[in-house]
Parts: C-alpha cells; sequence; structure tokens
C-alpha cells in the first residue's frame, strides 16, 4: 500500500482485521520499523481522536511525530491554481506540500468538504494534490468523501463485539444543528459493503448518500423498520448529498434521535458512533451510557486502525 485515502485499499478485509488484532496484542512489536521515520499530521479542520490516536499509533511504531494545525500560526494556504494572491493568504499549497514532504517520510491529512463545490469535495482536491505533490505516501485522517482510519476502527470494534458471524448492522441518520459532511457515512458504507454483513442505510428523504458509496445497501425512509432486528446501530449526521442541496441542513427531525425506544425495536443492539457527539440531538444520555454503548471502545480502537495502516505503509515503502 502506497497511500491510504479508502477502506478499500487495505486489500483482503479478514486479512487486514488480523493485523489489526495482532498489532492489538502486540503494540510494541513492531518498534524498530519506524526507527528515524516522521509521520507529519496535518490539520485543515478541530480533531481530537484522530491528533491524539494517530500520534500514539507513530509513537509505538517508534516513529517521530510533528503535527501541524495549519489554521493556527501557519500561513493562511491558498489552494487554487491561477489566483491572483492579493488576499489574505500568504502562502499557496503548490509551495507548501513539497517543503512539509521534506520534513518527513509519511504524511496524514485532515481536509473536510468544504461544500463550496460538491465537484471539488467529491475529486478530493486537497488530499490529491498532497498525493501528486508531495512524494510522501499519504494518508487519510478523514478526507471531502472518506474517513477510512475511522472505518476501519468501526470494523474492528464490530468484529470485536458481534455475536454472529452475519450481523444485521443499522447505519442511521440522525439529527444535528450544523452542516456535516458524508465522510463517515460514505466510508462505513464502503466498508461495510466488502464484509457481506446484513447492511441498512436509514435517512430521512433528501438524504440518500451518494450511489457509489450505498453500494448494496437496503435503503429505508423508515428508521423504525430499519431498526428492527439490529444488531448494531451506527448513528451519524451529515448534510444533503443530492443536487442543489449539497451540503444542506434540510431538517432537524428529533424524532431520529437515538433513544431507549428506538433501541426497543432492535436485537439489543450495541450502539455505535465516532465521536464526537451531541447529546440528546443524536443520541439520548441513556442510551450512550448504557452498556451497550460502544463509543469508548470503538475511540480506543483509532489507535489499533492508525496503527495497522501505518505499519503497513512503513513495510511497503521501504
Ligand atoms: C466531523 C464529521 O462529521 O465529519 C468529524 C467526525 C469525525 N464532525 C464534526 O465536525 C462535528
Ligand atoms: N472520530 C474522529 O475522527 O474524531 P476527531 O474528529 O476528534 O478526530
Amino acid at each position: 500500500m502506497r497511500h491510504f485515502t479508502s477502506i478499500t485499499q487495505l486489500g483482503d478485509l479478514k486479512n487486514a482485521l488480523m493485523a489489526a488484532k495482532y498489532v492489538k496484542e502486540n503494540p510494541y512489536a513492531d518498534k524498530a520499523l519506524g526507527e528515524n521515520k516522521t509521520a507529519l499530521l496535518v490539520f485543515f479542520n478541530n480533531s481530537l481522536r484522530t491528533r491524539l490516536s494517530t500520534q500514539k499509533a507513530a509513537l509505538n511504531l517508534g516513529m517521530n511525530v510533528i503535527v501541524l494545525d495549519v489554521n493556527q500560526g501557519a500561513w493562511k494556504l491558498e489552494t487554487e491554481r491561477g489566483v491572483i494572491m492579493d488576499g489574505d493568504k500568504s502562502e499557496h499549497l503548490l509551495e507548501a506540500i513539497p517543503v512539509m514532504a521534506s520534513y518527513c517520510d509519511v504524511i496524514g491529512v485532515r481536509s473536510f468538504a468544504r461544500f463550496e463545490s460538491k465537484e471539488d469535495d467529491y475529486n478530493e482536491v486537497i488530499l490529491n494534490q498532497f498525493i501528486q505533490h508531495s512524494g510522501k505516501p499519504v494518508f487519510s485522517m478523514e478526507a471531502a468523501t472518506r474517513h477510512p482510519l475511522q472505518t476501519f476502527a468501526d470494523l474492528i470494534t464490530i468484529e470485536e463485539y458481534k455475536k454472529t458471524t452475519r450481523p444485521k448492522v443499522v447505519l442511521t441518520w440522525a439529527p444535528h444543528p450544523k452542516a456535516l459532511p458524508q465522510a463517515v457515512p460514505n466510508s462505513f458504507a464502503e466498508g461495510l459493503n466488502m464484509t457481506g454483513y446484513d447492511f441498512v442505510i436509514a435517512n430521512p428523504e433528501g438524504y440518500d448518500l451518494a450511489p457509489e458509496f450505498v453500494g448494496n445497501a437496503r435503503v429505508t425512509h423508515n428508521q423504525d423498520e430499519a431498526l428492527e432486528g439490529a444488531d448494531f446501530v451506527y448513528a451519524k449526521n451529515w448534510s444533503a448529498y443530492e443536487g442543489d442541496n449539497y451540503g444542506k441542513v434540510l431538517n432537524q427531525d428529533r424524532s431520529w434521535t437515538i433513544s431507549s425506544e428506538k433501541m426497543a425495536l432492535t436485537n439489543n443492539a450495541f450502539f455505535m458512533h465516532c465521536l464526537p457527539v451531541r447529546r440528546n440531538m443524536i443520541v439520548t444520555d441513556d442510551v450512550i451510557e448504557a452498556p451497550t454503548s460502544l463509543v469508548i471502545p470503538e475511540a480506543a480502537n483509532r489507535v489499533v486502525s492508525a496503527q495497522t495502516v501505518l505499519k503497513m505503509i512503513l513495510e511497503d515503502n521501504k
């Protein structure tokens, strides 16, 4: 693996999950692999989990880590070519990328959908510039259309907690006051399509995800029907994808909030969310605090996910 921008690049999922299990049980076995290698983590957006878990993963592999928050202390970056730079942006991404790359061996990038242009977002223009101009392996720490490190952690978590070989997994939209990207649900759907699990996506009308991510999932606009018999409930808000509504909040219908009444429809399902989560919008206090809530082990598995991916990148790019 050269770059990691989609869960599909892991290759055979069973092997990847076995590799993750090994990493989890032997976190310091590969301390020598990253010796004298530097990971640079570039954040265009906020982060708690990705920032900490990816650093921890790199440290476990013996790497050095540098973290850059582009919007705090660096020069404001122009990202479009051809612009006359007479505004507030002092530096162009086309210089910044090779400069940053000269200080490291692997680059992680967080660059959310900007909702200025659906085409630019879905063409991953920022992430792809890092791939094109850095000359280094690049991994996504959530880009415009996917969050593969999160998805891998989610799949690891489901693997650990599933009670049947083919659990029913429901990805459900839930309300939120601000426009959020589709990256987490897109990526989760992409990953679930690799599993062969019974996979259902529930969202209100107008919130259907892009067909290339929905894949073979069953899509319903009836949340209660979707939740029936579910073994895992994966809640997430996303803004509209379809047509001119791209990036818009169409409703904040709290009848879609995951409550204990909703969970009672399931097969005593586990609750999952990537975090950060807004309580009593996405999920009620009692559901997120219940013993069936996996949000903390799921977040803890972000170290395992990042370490397994970094290990593959280091091994394949010696
Ligand atoms: C981001 C999102 O929904 O993509 C990050 C989630 C990991 N969430 C927020 O911005 C609240
Ligand atoms: N789940 C996740 O990626 O969290 P952060 O945005 O805090 O990194």
